[in-house]
């Protein structure tokens, strides 16, 4: 406190004539007075002066309050004004103090200086009791409660429902609604409603709660008199923690499940994803005719007991905490970084397979040989394959230093200023990238890659394609030497080669008589396997290209983001129908077609490479176009296919599945016209379905 010169106080007193009895005091009126309160009359000790040693005046301190001395009214009484404006009550407090102090003699406790604002005159103690008792302040209420107020329509939104019962006395006035405020974690008090302007005694906050914290409320009543709210004495305060129902959860392992695969497992919720509360989980899967199974986890996995073995159930996960309970989706829904820009799997002149997904992502039982280049090692790649083989006899193209062998690694293709073209791990990661959280994802993630190299630098031999095709399919292959290789262990369905000719290569010997492809092709026919080649990319008749003019494989055209035929793509000059012209398109990229593709895409095909220029580097991501990446596309979904009835032939996928289920060109394309591009572009949710109906 500081000391005040005398002469700077300016409080008014100017109705003050003295001491003594109260004087009739003025009749304010009750509704403008507002209780502030300038100053007291004191009367010290005979001696004592009203200023102490320390400048302070006497009783100051004794008062806590910031006093300063003003006029001098003789005989002992000096008026004291009081630092700022107090209220009455506040006053009093000041007064009572002073009086206890013994250089005090007497406080006027029965006069109080008003400011000059409302007259700065004296009113008396029992007309201030008056009109402070009328505008007497509601007591606390009583009882209050908070409660979780779930909305099932609005189930992330934490809402609080208060209720109170009404304060015990309302004073003299009458109530006008209630304050309602509530504590944020940080300590700061926020008000949700000033006033309710309400009798009712509940109150729900549904805006500016966030789940997982714990917050208090409390609530003052709101009484009126005059123009005057009077707020009432806060309620204690009530805890409550503000949650949610848990948000679906989102399956890691297949949408579909077997016997051989009863493990169910799906990806950590967040504590927000939780609800913030303690959350179980409850996988099921259901097949039509079977009964339904399930069990239950508070982890990420559990185990189904008992499944009817050859049956693939669909699957889905509860997760359930006490305010509600949320299902994994029915569609199985990409995790993977790249997928966006993956145009070929989702758009409009993609293949549909979102839809397919949700019915099988492909059985790991399923093998597709990639009879290619080779293959590099890929985190997107490494947990799809299955053993392979190298079946490049020229160890000078093979560039691993001998013939056949057992290691499939690409050793790089490169040529002079030309880098390596990685070109079967390319292919390999368009049908079976995995199903994760990195790169991009294959058109069945769930079945297995069986790399099998034909092309060396130096491209490949028919004799090698023809070895490595009865290899693939789990038929005996002999060396040079005659000495057999060891059996495939793990046989194809499925046989991709991506691979052709660039001049008229006939497949056939004479019109009538088949080569040497030909009687392997159907050896692999008859032992199971559907064989899927590239048309070739010379924008020729696709009659031309070997080995996809061989018969019979299904032999793919490429289609751009437009659904046209890509411009490199070789086109068929046969009747729809002949299997060895173009019996369909799948997308293949093209980057004169790009008007609305993915960023980055410029309309090809992203897929899992290696960025080594000549030598393996490293995994790596990249685009490319043509009727090597079309190829891949079908043989995948032959591979859904298979997924769902694998005991389908080459006859049954082609004129049962896939050739009924093929969408139509779009009517502006020049694919449209003529059959040149083959019967469309495979459909795999169309193929999946269709499958799913036989036998
Ligand atoms: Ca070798
Ligand atoms: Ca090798
Ligand atoms: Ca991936």
């Amino acid at each position: 406190m500081k000391f005040r010169l005398l002469s700077a106080i300016s409080i008014a007193l100017l109705s003050i004539s003295g001491v003594g009895p109260a004087q009739a005091a003025t009749k304010s009126a009750v509704p403008s007075f507002d209780f502030d309160t300038k100053g007291l009359i004191v009367k010290y000790e005979p001696g004592v002066s009203p200023v102490a040693r320390d400048g302070q005046p006497t009783g100051e301190n004794s008062a806590a309050a910031d006093l300063t001395v003003g006029r001098d009214l003789g005989s002992g009484w000096f008026t004291v004004a009081v630092s700022g404006r107090v209220t009455t009550e506040r006053a009093w407090q000041i007064a009572e103090r002073l009086k206890a102090d013994p250089r005090v003699a007497s406080v006027d406790l029965d006069r109080i200086i008003r400011p000059a604002a409302v007259g700065g005159s004296t009113v008396s103690r029992a007309e201030l009791n008056r009109a402070y008792a009328a505008l007497k302040p509601a007591s606390a209420v009583r009882a209050l409660k908070a409660v979780d107020a779930f909305s099932a329509a609005t189930p992330r939104v934490a809402r609080i429902k208060l209720s109170w019962q009404a304060p015990a006395n309302l004073g003299t006035g009458k109530l006008v609604g209630y304050k309602v405020s509530y504590k944020t974690a940080t300590g700061q008090w926020l008000v949700a409603s000033a006033n309710t302007r309400s009798k009712a005694t509940s109150y729900t906050i549904a805006k500016g709660l966030a789940a997982a914290t714990a917050y208090s409320f409390k609530v003052a009543a709101l009484t009126s008199a005059g123009s005057v709210i009077r707020a009432g004495a806060d309620s204690p305060m009530v805890s409550a923690l503000a949650t949610t129902a848990p948000a679906a959860p989102v399956l890691a392992s297949p949408l579909t499940i077997t016997a051989k695969i009863p493990t169910v497992s799906w990806v950590a919720q967040t504590p927000a994803q939780a609800g913030d509360l303690e959350v179980s989980y409850t996988a099921s899967a259901a097949a039509a005719g079977h009964n339904t199974v399930s069990c239950d986890s508070t982890s990420t996995s559990c185990q189904l007991p008992a499944l009817d073995p050859g049956v693939s159930y669909k699957v889905s996960v509860v997760a359930k905490n006490k305010r509600g309970q949320a299902q994994s989706a029915s569609e199985f829904i990409p995790q993977d970084a790249y997928y966006a820009k993956q145009w070929h799997l989702f758009g409009e002149h993609g293949i549909n397979a979102p839809a397919a997904w949700n019915i099988t992502t492909g059985s790991k039982s399923i093998v597709v040989a990639v009879l290619d280049t080779g293959i590099t090692k890929h985190p997107d790649l490494d947990s799809q394959v299955v053993p392979g083989y190298d079946f490049v006899s020229s160890a000078a193209s093979a560039r691993d230093g001998d013939g056949w062998d057992s290691d499939p690694t690409d050793q790089g293709d490169y040529s002079g200023a030309d880098s390596s073209s990685w070109h079967g791990t390319h292919v390999a990661g368009i049908i079976g990238a995995a199903a994760n959280s990195i790169g991009v994802i294959g058109v069945a993630p769930g079945v297995k890659i069986q790399p099998v190299r034909v092309l060396g630098a130096s491209g490949g031999s028919t004799s090698d394609l023809i070895s490595a095709l009865r290899w693939a399919a789990g038929l005996q292959v002999k060396d040079a030497n005659g000495n057999a290789v060891p059996v495939n262990p793990t046989p194809a369905k499925v046989i991709n080669i991506s691979m052709g000719t660039d001049t008229n290569t006939p497949c056939r010997l004479y019109v009538d008589q088949p080569g040497s492809t030909e009687v392997a092709l159907a050896a692999v026919k008859a032992a199971g396997v559907t064989t899927v080649t590239a048309a070739g990319n010379f924008n020729m008749p696709a009659s031309y290209s070997y080995p996809g003019n061989c018969v019979p494989t299904l032999n793919v055209g490429a289609t751009g983001f437009s659904g046209d035929r890509a411009a490199y793509s070789n086109y068929s000059t046969l009747n729809y129908g002949e299997m060895s012209g173009v019996d369909l398109s799948a997308p293949g990229g093209d980057h004169t077609d790009f008007v609305g593709a993915p960023a980055d895409t410029n309309g090809r095909i992203i897929s899992t490479r290696n960025d080594g220029r000549t030598t393996i580097g490293n995994p790596s991501y990249d685009y490319e176009e043509g009727t090597s990446m079309a190829s891949p596309v079908v043989a995948g979904v032959v591979a859904l296919v298979l997924s769902v009835k694998p005991n389908l032939t080459f006859d049954d996928i082609w004129t049962k599945v896939i050739s009924p289920t093929l969408t139509p060109f779009d009517a502006t394309t020049s694919c449209a016209a003529t059959k040149v591009c083959g019967g469309g572009i495979i459909n795999a949710s169309a193929a999946v379905a269709m499958a799913e109906t036989l036998p």
